[in-house]
């Protein structure tokens, strides 16, 4: 393959390792259950990897409050399992890419421990200490930011949850153990980072109090500019950036908090991150003008920021996009999106289980185990719904365990799983498989211009990308109505479709409920 280089032009599948596949029984999944799964993965034909946490932690915000950066949790397995695990996804052409949360510790992690025990001990201010609530901030997840400890009779600062201190970043001492985490995960083979809330590092030195403003939540009520996005952001990122340069091929992502249209330009780019997530996309609604807007908008604002961009449906903090947009059991609209995912001019992401169409499971309050979910339920059911069990195949737990997973695995794994998706031509397996093969065979699907096409009616969607030498029209009915697309004029072939086999001579083609159609032409010079 000409010119491929992995985080651009490949597919990065995150993976939340609790609960891909269990290995050692003890309801959780851990590393080994995800080199016993990388040949699944290989043949689905992804590129990259990116685990969740799996790192030491007391699971207050299930692994994102971390007692140890550089360790594994024996729950998940150890060091030697995660080497083995690159090893063995380096051999089949797979990356590993890294959760890194930076922002906070857990308050098991040994700097608070040592930091709260007094007001004098050597890390007495690597985490942020006040004697009194010093302002407004409030923490995402419900509550004041500032909680008081009685050990050391002052209050500390947290933008999640109270077991998730921040870190003091201004403390050369925290930003060096930091980079050092970097070094050791890069000095064991690993390929790339998600810098998880990166952005929130630094909070305004004379801790101001945020203006207010409408919202639901108190968190919605603030304007969140003293309590993020601090300007010595900038140059922890170049840091971050020459690290990674000191090795071959090596790539950050940042999840920015509450990104806008500055902050992307601010932090991404040459120098500092390769890549920035862009939500509008995923928070799309199930029509095309829609999802035409976040694309537009992205293809403008990557372009302006100088890096490539990437396209996200699915993440381990929202509901899943079958559960978004699917009718039932249904794959009509499932398949209508991941269409869209496999075709655009980004990296796709996909999220375990996306490529079966797996659906949220939902619990009863008892059962709830995120702490937005136990804070805020009814309004908000919390994030456990889109982390359930990997459904393998019909067996017990849908095979993921032998055991009682941590959570239930959703009751429709018995017809819903990848055994019985892969006996079946028409699943939804087979179908992102198939859409995946073609991207990765042909260079136009990858990196060729998007062009909307804009005389079609408004439940298809239809785009052009141009190559060097072939032209690609995608059209996806979005409507469960049989709908006519107006051609431009070419001899188009068909390169890809569920249903359909030939030529297209007409201008004009009539479009099956919910249809996916790639229709192809070789073009002898751009634009013609
Ligand atoms: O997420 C930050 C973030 O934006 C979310 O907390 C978001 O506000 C929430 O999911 C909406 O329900 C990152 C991680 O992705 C998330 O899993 C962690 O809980 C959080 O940081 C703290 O590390």
């Amino acid at each position: 393959m000409q010119d491929f280089l992995w985080w651009r032009d490949g597919i990065i599948y995150q993976i939340y390792p609790r609960s891909f596949y269990d290995t050692n029984g003890n309801g959780l999944g851990d590393l080994a259950g995800i080199t016993a799964r990388l040949d699944y993965l290989a043949d689905l034909g992804v590129d990259a990897l990116w685990l969740s946490p799996f790192y030491p932690t007391p699971d207050a915000d299930f692994g994102y409050d971390i007692s140890d950066h550089v360790d594994v949790d024996t729950r998940f397995g150890s060091l030697a399992d995660f080497d083995t695990l690159v090893e063995a996804s380096h051999r089949r052409g797979i990356r590993i890419v890294l959760d890194l949360v930076l922002n906070h510790v857990s308050d098991q992690h040994p700097w608070f421990i040592e930091s709260r025990a007094n007001q004098t001990n050597p890390k007495h201010d690597w985490f942020i200490w006040q004697d009194q609530i010093p302002n407004n901030w409030e923490s995402v997840f419900g509550g004041k930011a500032w909680t008081y400890d009685e050990e050391r009779g002052q209050y500390y600062y947290h933008m999640f949850v109270k077991e998730q201190p921040d870190l003091n970043w201004r403390k050369p001492e925290v930003r060096k153990a930091q980079m050092d985490v970097l070094r050791f995960w890069l000095e064991r083979g690993v390929d790339g980072f998600r810098l998880d809330v990166y952005n929130v590092y630094f909070k305004d030195e004379k801790l101001r109090n945020n203006p207010t403003k409408w919202g639901r939540r108190a968190f919605e009520r603030q304007d969140h500019i003293y309590d993020i996005d601090g300007p010595e952001m900038g140059s922890v990122l170049e840091e971050m950036r020459s690290i990674l340069d000191e090795y071959p091929e090596r790539y950050a992502v940042g999840e920015t908090f509450f990104a806008t249209r500055e902050k992307i330009l601010k932090y991404n780019g040459a120098g500092k991150l390769h890549a920035a997530f862009d939500f509008r996309f995923l928070w799309s609604k199930y029509k095309p003008e829609k999802f035409f807007k976040a694309i537009q908008n992205w293809e403008n604002l990557s372009a302006d920021a100088d890096i490539y961009p990437n396209y996200v449906l699915s993440n381990h903090d929202v509901p899943r996009p079958a559960t978004r947009y699917a009718k039932g059991e249904d794959d009509a609209r499932t398949k209508i999106i991941m269409a869209m995912l496999l075709t655009m001019r980004g990296t796709p992401f996909l999220y375990y289980g996306e490529e079966i169409g797996m659906r949220d499971i939902s619990l009863k309050r008892s059962e709830i185990m995120d702490p937005p979910g136990k804070k805020y339920w009814p309004f908000n059911k919390g994030r456990d719904g889109c982390r359930s069990p990997m459904q393998w195949d019909s067996s017990d737990n849908a095979g993921f365990s032998v055991e009682k997973p941590w959570l239930p695995a959703h009751p429709n794994f018995k017809e819903r799983n990848v055994a019985a998706q892969l006996d079946d031509e028409s699943s939804m397996l087979q179908f992102t498989r198939k859409l995946i093969a073609l991207r990765k065979e042909n260079q136009t699907l990858r990196r060729g211009e998007f062009i909307p096409l804009k005389d079609t009616a408004s439940e298809v969607m239809a785009y052009l990308r141009l190559g060097d030498d072939e032209k690609i029209l995608v059209a996806l009915n979005f409507s469960k109505k049989k709908k006519t697309l107006t051609l431009p004029k070419a001899s188009w072939s068909i390169l890809f479709s569920e249903n359909r086999e030939g030529d297209i001579n007409q201008d004009e083609i009539i479009l099956f409920p919910n249809e996916v159609l790639l229709l192809s032409v070789k073009v002898t010079q751009k634009r013609s």
